[in-house]
């Protein structure tokens, strides 16, 4: 059974994600909720870390998009089945910093590889357990690559052309057209405010539930 939530957060390079995920997870537990706090790609089990190293190291060369695109999808099969799934059985509020949007907006969007491709791929590899709410942290790339680069030196992915950082963004306001689940957030403000969006949206999906 899925009785917990899963609340996803997206957005391009250097938005903030991290920095509001902790925020909102330091809050839910505050109020008294159970929570989990994961990322992609990269958590989950080693296999799935080992996967983020192959994905982000520099030291491989160039890898072709569509195995950047399986090794995603590789990490997030096992990362969802060994700690997201379980996790929401057990009841819990399970926040991603980043999950099947990013494939699309990257992948699709960024690398070119058709999205009807990718959303079966990704249905696949998360069972069908969509996300209940997706915060989309809007950014201009260019200021976005800068915060990024204040965190240390750009990985494989960061690195690509501006262009394709635009295509990303592109990807994701397009996404966040398509449904409910989609909460855009205008992720230039302070950090407070962008803080007390999040959270009153967050309460909203809550509170509807009690
Ligand atoms: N990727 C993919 O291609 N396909 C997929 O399916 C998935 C991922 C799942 C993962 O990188 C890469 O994998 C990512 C997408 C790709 N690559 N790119 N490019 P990662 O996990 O290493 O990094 P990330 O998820 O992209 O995180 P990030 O961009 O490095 O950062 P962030 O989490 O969005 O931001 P932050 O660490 O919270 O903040 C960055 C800095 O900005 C930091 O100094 C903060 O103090 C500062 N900050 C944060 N908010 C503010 C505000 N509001 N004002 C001023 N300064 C701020």
């Amino acid at each position: 059974m899925n009785s917990g939530r899963l609340i996803t957060f997206e957005g391009p390079e250097g938005a903030g994600k991290s920095t509001q995920v902790k925020a909102l997870k330091d809050y839910l537990i505050k109020e008294g909720y159970k929570v989990t706090c994961t990322f992609e790609p990269g958590g989950g089990p080693q296999l799935c870390t080992k996967i983020r190293e192959l994905l982000l190291s520099t030291e491989h060369g160039d890898i072709s998009d569509e195995t950047e695109l399986f090794l995603m999808l590789a990490a997030r099969a096992e990362h969802v089945q060994s700690l997201v799934l379980p996790a929401l059985s057990d009841g819990d509020i399970v926040i991603c910093d980043r999950f099947i949007d990013s494939s699309v907006a990257y992948q699709g969007y960024g690398r070119g590889i058709d999205v009807k491709t990718i959303d079966k791929m990704n249905s696949f590899a998360i069972k069908g357990r969509y996300p209940d709410l997706t915060i989309v942290m809007d950014i201009n790339p260019e200021l976005g690559l800068k915060r990024a680069a204040r965190t240390g030196a750009l990985d494989r992915i960061e690195g690509a052309a501006l262009s394709f950082h635009e295509s990303v963004r592109s990807g994701f306001l397009s996404l966040a057209q398509e449904g409910d689940r989609y909460f855009v957030v205008d992720a230039s403000q302070d950090l407070d405010t962008i803080k007390c969006e999040i959270k009153d949206r967050v309460l909203k999906l809550l509170n509807y539930e009690n």
